[in-house]
């Protein structure tokens, strides 16, 4: 997918505001962030969406969890709690074509969302 921003953001060609890496996943700050906190986790290999992920790598959806847990801890926000959104598809209001995580804190965040 060598037109896909989120994996050229992956792959570092793109330059982030980078939170945590590894050799799956990449984390960094959202560029136009709606809450206090707004982290992105990417997966560096490209999925479209939950629904692009095969069988055989449902274990990236595990281990991106795991990510999660370390960047509440990281950055402080585990204890007063935060949401965690992967949008899928058009009414699921998903604009980038590339699986990630939207990690959100740092103020009350409303329910049901728009
Ligand atoms: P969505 O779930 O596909 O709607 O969210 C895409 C997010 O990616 C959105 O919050 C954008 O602000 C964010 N983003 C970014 O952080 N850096 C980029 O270069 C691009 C989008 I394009």
């Amino acid at each position: 997918m060598n037109s896909c921003i989120f994996c050229k953001i992956a792959s570092g060609e793109i330059p982030s505001n980078k939170v945590y890496e590894d050799e799956k996943v990449l984390a960094f700050r959202d560029i136009k962030p709606v809450a206090p906190l707004h982290i992105l986790v990417v997966p560096k290999k490209h999925y479209v969406s939950i629904m692009d992920i095969p069988a055989e790598d449902m274990d990236i959806t595990a281990h991106i969890c795991s990510v999660i847990q370390k960047i509440a801890i990281d950055e402080g926000i585990a204890a007063d709690g935060f949401r965690v959104v992967i949008n899928c598809g058009k009414n699921g209001g998903q604009e980038v074509d590339h699986l990630h995580y939207h990690v959100l804190a740092g103020r009350n965040l409303t329910w049901p969302p728009g």
